[in-house]
């Protein structure tokens, strides 16, 4: 042993290592990368090279030996992939876009997710920087929940590792994410890849003086760790350190590691923006050389390491011929909708589609009916009763019940592990809803308002796509909440938004509206029992409103998605409407009995095509009302659909009134005036009754 005490302590904590397995990964990694650096330019479109990040990556794979960690990685960790078991084969038929890669050819080449193997679970990675920081807390929270609160051991020990370049410090994820994990002490493990540039921008323009370790030293509730990522006895150590810390339940840890990036950002990159001298101080540190050198320090034969070379050339070349003979993904094995037809399967469905209003006496009689929002709250009751999966949380939602009473009473009940309060942080509600949910929890979120949900509206888009994206390998069923729309006495452009469209614009989201406490209850239901993730859209004004009482469904009471509701029947006018606008509609047909159908889409994606195509080929006439602003709203897609397949039975233009395309203004009068109410929609629906047909 040396007498120099560092490397006592590296000869301990080094020898954790299987060295000829981390020196072969090593050599498997640089491999693939020239093969596609070198002679595969023309067919790998979208290369990032881990040329120089290899080594630090290996290890902290190879540290994770708990059958519950997981990793939450980026577009460099090819690495670490091959040290969780990603065959060279698999790594190939990815940069091609062939099938038996792990998206099929769907998503980049490098941007991975794997199902548990030899190594962590690789959570499926995001093409957006930053974005892969919060699913790995919401991992890290599961981890507690199942060992502290559900009493799996299995789950003791178990820990979230999250993997990012040093550019990726400066984003809205990375923050989101350390605040979680240090307030609440989690089991998470940061890796930052320090390479000196994102891109081209050198790292000082990311944090002062350009070391985030450094300016992390005084955060409380972090331990920090700084690593040289090319040497093999100092990386080593320090990863171990790491992971023990994390591990041993002493709380979250960053682990910087400085590492050479031997290649551009891309192959499209030459890498301009570096100094002759820059480009040569990478090169001395490539971790291969250091490695051959520790080898020597170790005795071991210099043969070995030639053997090795030789060993992966061979490896990497059957590899490619496996990656050649692989067959294109073909069209037909991509969906026309991310939404898949089985999405209430195992949901009991009620027979409501035919679901007339309860009448004003029905509905005042308070023995009988339950509000909207009493109607949620005992939805949640009964779901945490019966599931202790779920688990339900945003700003204010425990102690206080949430700004609009929707958990009122919850914490209380179920304790503060399943209902309880986050930092103020969408993209933290949501990217770790998607991370627990991930981890096989039923992860209910509110955000305060929906003007706030687009603060956390990159993983609200992403976690659409997940499903498609790995090829159905992970899903994220989250239920995110929010309150939208004007109430009755005004609003104003912060509070009042309703802007469903940018949600049923994107791919992957169910889009939930109930306009009834009923469907409101059914819908929930649904999307906890379903696989997709479901925006869930609580109307402001339906919240106590008398029109929106129910009787309280039974606890088996399901919505299935796509279902529409026909409020009232009629056969000169098609009304369709979703949300609080559904009762204006009622109350401005409510003397037009036998002319007008009234359809309430309850969900607006997936929307119930059928029944507004079938009652439009009766009426002829189509008029679509909406709260969301007018342009590009999803009366658009409506009036769009019906125009393309109904033409021949329109007796005139369809039509669609919304909201004016401004914001919502503070002033009530002037806020009033530009929403539909049910005085303008029946202006509207007389003048259009009174229209002639055209021939
Ligand atoms: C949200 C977002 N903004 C911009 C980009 C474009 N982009 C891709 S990689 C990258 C640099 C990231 O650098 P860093 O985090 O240091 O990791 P490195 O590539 O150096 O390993 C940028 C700006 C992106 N993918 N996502």
């Amino acid at each position: 042993m040396s007498s120099n005490p560092f490397i006592q302590r590296s000869d301990d904590l080094a020898s954790q290592f299987n060295w000829i397995e981390v020196a072969r990964l090593i050599l498997l990694s640089r491999s693939l990368d020239r093969l596609e650096e070198n002679e595969m330019t023309d067919r790998v479109r979208l290369q990032l090279s881990a040329q120089g990040h290899e080594l630090a990556q290996i290890l902290v794979a190879l540290s994770l030996d708990h059958s519950h960690d997981a990793a939450s990685i980026y577009y460099r960790s090819r690495p670490f992939l091959l040290a969780s078991g990603l065959s060279p084969a698999e790594a190939l038929k990815a940069s091609l876009a062939k099938v038996g890669s792990p998206s099929e050819g769907r998503d980049v080449g490098v941007i991975f997710n794997m199902q548990k193997r030899s190594g962590a679970t690789v959570l499926p990675t995001s093409g957006n920087v930053g974005a892969q920081f919060t699913p790995a807390v919401g991992w890290a929270q599961a981890i507690r929940y199942y060992a502290h609160s559900l009493g799996r051991s299995e789950w003791d020990g178990a820990i979230a590792v999250a993997m990012g370049g040093e550019g990726s410090t400066a984003s809205n994820g990375f923050w989101a994410a350390l605040n979680i994990a240090t307030t609440l002490n989690l089991p998470v493990l940061f890796v930052i890849e320090d390479n000196g540039f994102a891109i081209s921008v050198p790292s000082e323009m990311q944090t002062p003086g350009g070391n985030i370790a450094r300016n992390l030293e005084s955060f409380r509730g972090l331990r920090i760790l700084e690593t040289d990522g090319a040497c093999p006895w100092v990386a080593s150590c320090d990863v171990q350190d790491a992971v023990r810390h994390v591990r041993s339940g002493q709380g979250p840890c960053l682990l910087r590691v400085t590492v050479p990036r031997l290649n551009g950002h891309s192959y499209a990159d030459d890498q301009r923006y570096k100094t002759g001298e820059q480009l040569r101080s990478e090169e001395v540190r490539d971790p291969i050389f250091q490695f051959r050198t520790w080898l020597a320090h170790e005795q071991l034969p210099a043969q070995l390491f030639e053997d090795m070379c030789d060993e992966v050339a061979c490896d990497v070349s059957e590899a490619l011929k496996e990656a050649d003979a692989a067959e294109e993904p073909t069209v037909e094995t991509l969906p026309t909708t991310l939404l898949e037809a089985d999405s209430t399967a195992g949901v009991q469905v009620s027979n409501n589609d035919d679901g007339q209003l309860n009448s004003a006496a029905e509905r005042n009689d308070p023995a009988e009916r339950v509000d909207f929002r009493e109607a949620v709250q005992r939805t949640f009751y009964s779901e945490l009763e019966q599931n202790d999966r779920v688990v339900l949380f945003g700003q204010d939602v425990g102690v206080l019940g949430g700004l609009h009473g929707f958990t009122r009473g919850l914490q209380q009940e179920f304790g503060d592990e399943r209902v309880f309060d986050t930092s103020l942080s969408e993209e933290g509600i949501v990217g770790r809803a998607v991370g627990m949910a991930f981890a096989g929890l039923r992860p209910v979120t509110e955000i305060q308002f929906r003007r706030y949900a687009d603060a956390g509206l990159e993983r609200i888009i992403d976690t659409g796509t997940i499903h498609w994206r790995t090829n159905g390998k992970f899903q994220a069923p989250v239920v995110i909440r929010m309150p939208v729309g004007m109430r009755e006495k005004g609003g104003d452009p912060w509070h009042s938004a309703c802007d469903e469209a940018i949600f049923a614009h994107s791919p992957g989201l169910v889009v939930a509206f109930p306009s009834t406490a009923e469907d409101a209850v059914g819908l929930l239901r649904t999307a906890l029992r379903g696989k997709h993730p479901c925006v869930f859209l609580e109307h402001l004004k339906l919240i106590r409103a008398t029109e929106a009482r129910s009787p309280m469904p039974s606890e088996d009471h399901a919505v299935p998605f796509g279902k529409a509701a026909i409020r009232q029947r009629g056969s000169e006018l098609t009304l369709v409407t979703w949300g609080a606008s559904v009762h204006a509609c009622v109350e401005a047909c409510r003397d037009l009995e036998g002319q007008v159908t009234v359809i309430d889409l309850r969900t607006i994606m997936p929307w119930d095509r059928e029944a507004v195509m079938t009652s439009v080929r009766e009426t002829g006439r189509l008029l679509v009302v909406h709260e969301d602003t007018l342009t590009c709203g999803f009366g658009a897609e409506i009036v769009a659909t019906v125009a393309a397949n109904c033409f021949s039975c329109l007796k005139m233009a369809p039509q669609r009134l919304a909201t004016t395309d401004c914001p919502i203004p503070y002033n009530a009068n002037l806020a009033l005036s530009l929403v539909p109410d049910a005085k303008k929609i029946g202006d509207r629906i007389i003048k259009l009754l009174k229209t002639d047909p055209v021939e």
